[in-house]
């Protein structure tokens, strides 16, 4: 007879040793399988596909385990599709955001908890042009401007392309992000521009074969007299002799002589503004030279 100290004892101990002996896929019968997925081709540095993308799931169940029966998923919350065995391949090819729920099931019917993926995805190209110039501009100096839209994703930047007297275009500004820009040229040419947009997802506008815009430089405009090398800039050591000059009461290379003190104070503007400036026809001098934009 076994006492009911021993069988205190002996309880535990044999059904430890039952669940020692049973087979492994019946000891780990309560463990779901694992589903990874893999995205090709992968998003862009932005997080953006511009073209279809196929998904592959692969589904693992844990070591001695069941095995996976199978995966389902659906595409933003549509009715799941479910297919037999531990992998699936689906292509997403809709523009917009897809959100693919995924979640593989074990053949003893342990479930995993669903798993997302999201697709940001746009395929279609932007476009954009350079605005008509303000009328009578015709100095050697211009503020070039430009806009674009863009479906799905947005304008990244733009491509600003130029010809000089219907040569071929030339890349001006490349992957600009501002929409505007100041361009010198020479009197008496004809400049024409276009530009090319980009998107986040990187679409690119279609080519183009002729300018959006053109303008005509009749006359040279007059620099500032501070800018010695008229490059329509104003740079630090351009002003500090030009102010100097002043102090002095020295001539300067370009009049008005004496140099007057508006002058130099509009030298130092146009410095502190960042350097780049143009001139304004409707104004006298010094108002003339207004700042530029980048
Ligand atoms: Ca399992
Ligand atoms: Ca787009
Ligand atoms: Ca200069």
């Amino acid at each position: 007879m076994i006492s009911r100290r021993q069988m205190t004892i002996l309880v535990p101990v044999l059904l430890a040793a039952v669940v020692v002996l049973l087979p492994p896929s019946a000891r780990a019968n309560n463990i779901a399988p694992t589903t990874t997925a893999a995205a090709s081709p992968g998003p862009n540095a932005d997080g953006w596909n511009n073209g279809d993308v196929t998904v592959s799931l692969t589904a693992a169940d844990d070591a001695g385990g069941s095995g996976v029966k199978e995966i389902s998923y659906s595409l933003n919350g549509s009715a799941p599709t479910i297919v037999s065995g531990a992998s699936a391949s689906i292509t997403v090819s809709q523009e917009g955001t897809t959100t693919l729920t995924y979640f593989a099931t074990d053949n003893v019917g342990n479930q995993e908890s669903p798993k997302t993926l999201t697709i940001k995805m746009d395929k279609t190209a932007p476009s954009s042009q350079v605005l008509p110039f303000p009328a009578n501009e015709a100095f050697s100096s211009v503020t070039v401007q430009w806009t674009g839209a863009d479906a799905g994703s947005g304008i990244k930047d733009f491509t600003i392309y130029v010809s000089d007297n219907g040569g071929p275009f030339t890349i001006w500004q490349q992957n600009i992000i501002s929409t505007s820009a100041v361009f010198v040229g020479q009197p008496g040419h004809t400049y024409s521009f276009y530009s090319i947009a980009r998107d986040v997802a990187g679409n690119v506008e279609a080519a183009k074969s002729a300018g959006d815009q053109s303008i005509t430089f009749l006359y040279e405009a007059p620099g500032h007299p501070a800018d010695t090398n008229n490059d329509w800039r104003l740079s630090i050591n351009e002003i500090t002799a030009y102010g100097a000059a002043w102090k002095r009461g020295d001539p300067w290379q370009s009049g008005p002589n004496p140099i007057p003190i508006d002058y130099v104070t509009n030298a130092g503007a146009l410095w502190k503004t960042g350097e780049q400036y143009q001139y304004d026809s409707t104004k006298n001098p010094p108002l003339c030279w207004i700042g530029a934009a980048e």
